[in-house]
């Protein structure tokens, strides 16, 4: 097969154990592939790749440096501005791009990259507004819109609670020092051929050792938006540039004489409350948690405060797309609904798709303190990463169970018992592939791990469905099906 030749990129990605790999790690339709094709193709045609370092973020646009030909830096978490500062005082030659998401700039690192642009230092910061953080989930961002929901605004971003959306060109704009401060999109061919005009122009001013440039980009980010790649983009431009116009707020070159362009466009526009409904199966269940009424026929409440005597930490871990998270959720839902204090923290590698996922659950009478579970009582394993990395640390006494498919080189440590579940096999035997979550929901039941009820991890696992009804029947019956199968081993 022939393979095409992309400008600025280097012709494999060899990220992740994949040696030859020439997709990215992004997501079908995610604005930040596109604006990684546009920023390759405008540092090559500028000839600028042997002058460029890239500070790269922490957010979904982490793996730049395996794409983009050219130096550099990985900065910590909303600290891509102030790495970028440094290397462009150290390196006055250089074209220095900051490369930012919305949560990474806007929130956790907004007074570096204000700072940043206040004083006017010279590189060139591309933003990415998507909305929203996408590589942790999609929890709200200082972006998010009025009413939009998130896994942390599942009835919608309301400004009496969580502020307004931060307009960070408009912010900038107040300042004296930057060159340059434009908003694009990437939401159709149109916008992106503007795009890759204005990311052109960013590092030309920063070839020209002009000054400060702000480049906001909005973006789509289907997975975390919950819909295809083409209603994203039309979320894009119906919804986001609504709230946030497009425009070239201030071009100092575009005067003679480098004065300020007074054609910013206007500013702030009506904004109403809009629901836009999404689907956040954790966000319910955190809203729940606050306080639902028990279902008719639900557990008694409080029996669980009588059965646990003492706290038990879950870890959950597989790839994700495995329902990993789904699995926890089961468990922490199953402890609320007998009135236990109940905690599922959870934690994503850097990718969407196809990456590592975990979850910590605290189960437990008593109020909860720390929430991260570094030493769990119960681990659940659904592949071999995580097997490697968190069975090591289980207690003593503790309980391992893992997918029969994993390989294991390493027995746990004295003392913790381990349970092989063929719970993939299983889950494609009984023709639900993707069902293999349940079948561990089963093992937790039959090996008695969870302390709680049957009934209540049957009536979680149901409402884990309550958005999909048509499959609660279909995960009731192989939950059934799958303890029996694994009691009948057992015996
Ligand atoms: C200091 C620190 N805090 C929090 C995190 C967790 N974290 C990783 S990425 C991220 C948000 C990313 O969102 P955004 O910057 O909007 O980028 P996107 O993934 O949407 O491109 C967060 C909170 C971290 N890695 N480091
Ligand atoms: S989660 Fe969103 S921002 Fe991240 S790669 Fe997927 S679509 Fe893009």
């Amino acid at each position: 097969m022939k393979t095409i030749e992309q400008k600025g990129m280097y012709r494999e990605f060899p990220r992740c154990g994949k040696p030859h790999a020439r997709t990215t790690h992004y997501c079908p339709g995610c604005g930040h592939g596109i604006v990684n094709k546009l920023v390759a193709e405008a540092c090559a045609e500028l000839g600028l790749q042997d002058r460029t370092i890239f500070v790269d973020p922490v957010g979904c646009g982490v793996f730049t440096y395996y794409y983009w030909d050219a130096a550099h830096i990985s900065a910590a978490h909303g600290r891509a501005s102030a790495a970028a500062t440094g290397v462009a005082r150290a390196r006055p030659g250089a074209v220095t791009i900051a490369y930012q998401g919305d949560g990474d700039l806007g929130a956790i690192g907004f007074n570096n990259a204000f700072q940043a642009a206040s004083r006017g230092e010279r590189f060139g910061c591309i933003f990415i507004n998507n909305s929203l953080y996408g590589m942790t989930g999609g929890q709200m961002a200082p972006t998010t819109l009025e009413g939009e929901t998130t896994t942390t605004t599942p009835y919608g971003r309301d400004p009496a609670l969580t502020g307004h959306p931060l307009h960070v060109c408009e912010v900038f704009n107040q300042l004296q020092a930057p060159f340059y401060i434009a908003r694009v999109s990437v939401a159709d061919t149109k916008r992106i051929m503007q795009a890759k005009a204005a990311i052109r122009k960013v590092f030309e001013l920063q070839r020209d050792g002009k000054g400060y440039a702000m480049l906001e980009i909005l973006a789509p980010c289907p997975t975390n938006f919950r819909m295809d790649a083409q209603k994203a983009a039309r979320f894009c431009i119906d919804e986001m540039e609504r709230e946030f116009p497009l425009g070239v707020f201030r071009d100092r070159s575009a005067q003679a004489g480098g004065e300020e362009s007074a054609a910013a466009p206007a500013q702030g526009s009506a904004l109403a409350v809009r629901p836009v409904p999404r689907f956040n199966s954790c966000a319910e269940l955190f809203s729940a948690s606050a306080g639902a009424q028990a279902a008719d026929g639900a557990p008694e409440r409080g029996a669980g405060m009588a059965r646990l005597s003492k706290e038990l930490r879950f870890k959950f871990a597989g790839y994700g797309g495995q329902g990993i998270l789904s699995l926890g959720l089961c468990v922490a839902e199953a402890a609320r609904l007998e009135n236990l204090h109940t905690l599922w923290f959870p934690s994503y590698g850097p990718e969407q798709r196809g990456g590592s996922a975990s979850c910590s659950v605290v189960v437990s009478p008593q109020r909860i303190g720390a929430p991260s579970v570094e030493h769990p009582d119960v681990l659940v394993c659904m592949n071999q990463p995580s097997y490697e990395r968190f069975a090591a640390d289980v207690k003593p006494g503790g309980l391992v169970i893992v997918d029969e498919t994993v390989p294991v080189a390493k027995e746990p440590p004295e003392g913790v018992r381990l349970r092989r579940v063929p719970a993939i096999a299983m889950a494609e035997e009984f023709g639900v592939p993707k069902a293999a979550n349940t079948m561990m929901l089963a093992a937790l039941k039959v090996c008695k791990a969870t302390g709680l009820a049957d009934a209540s991890l049957e009536e979680a696992l149901c409402a884990s469905f309550k958005k999909k009804p048509q499959l609660i029947e279909k995960n009731r019956e192989i939950f059934h099906r799958a303890a029996k199968a694994l009691e009948n081993r057992n015996a």
